[in-house]
């Protein structure tokens, strides 16, 4: 049995969205990051950095870090095939843009959202949370261009692969998610907006899109 330290909207949706495609069996640890649940000893002794998601492994093995957590599942699962053979240019594809979203566009985020984590010139907090939010738009209009190349895509559709949904894909709809001014982001990146929507539909990803995303009202009109 998987066990997901999970808070609302985090890093924690993209395990969590893997895990219910793959069926597995896993139980989630409420870390409520703002009830400070990410901040107690008991969490602290999972994750010293006193960040989420982090996923014990049936073996108990600790594993922090989204994108590593992502890829851990990936290869536990093949019969799952959340991503194409190793080696391929479908594969490459995919490790691209996760690794992009995972060291890129959620470092940014995190300036955005954490400035004064940043400077230690209280007043350069502000400068340091419009620099991040720049950082994002211009990941996301790299991302919108990659999400346009359809020279790998099986078939018409919304996913970083066309037709063909892959780990990817929940991952950079997470990211998503997260966007500093939602209406305006979703406006000007049809294909993002595509993507998110058809990662918040999926049968086993809706009800935990909802636990993570509901309270964002910019949402609702995917
Ligand atoms: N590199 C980490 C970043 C994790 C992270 O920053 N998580 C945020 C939530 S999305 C968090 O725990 N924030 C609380 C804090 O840093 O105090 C990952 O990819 O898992």
């Amino acid at each position: 049995m998987f066990r997901l330290y999970w808070s609302r909207g985090t890093g924690a949706f993209a395990p969590h969205a893997l895990l219910a495609e793959i069926g597995a069996a896993f139980e989630l640890i409420d870390t409520d990051i703002r009830a400070g649940g990410h901040a107690r000893d008991d969490y602290l002794a999972v994750n010293p950095r006193g960040q989420v998601p982090a996923l014990l492994l049936p073996d108990g093995t600790v594993m922090t870090e989204s994108l590593a957590i992502v890829l851990q599942l990936c290869d536990s699962f093949p019969e799952a095939a959340l991503l194409p053979p190793p080696g391929s240019a479908a594969r490459a594809r995919c490790l691209r843009w996760l690794a992009f979203g995972a060291v890129d566009l959620y470092e940014a985020d995190l300036r955005s959202s954490y400035p004064e984590r940043y400077t230690d010139d209280p007043a350069g907090a502000e400068a340091v949370r419009r620099a991040g939010c720049r950082a994002v738009e211009r990941d996301w209009r790299l991302i919108e261009q990659a999400l346009g190349d359809t020279s790998l895509h099986e078939g018409e559709g919304p996913f970083l692969l066309g037709g063909r949904f892959t780990a990817a894909d929940p991952y950079l709809a997470m990211l998503g998610a997260w966007h500093h001014d939602l209406p305006a982001f979703l406006e000007v990146s049809p294909r993002a907006a595509r993507l998110l929507r058809a990662v918040a539909e999926r049968p086993a990803v809706a009800p935990l899109w909802a636990q993570h995303f509901a309270h964002k009202p910019a949402l609702a009109g995917l």
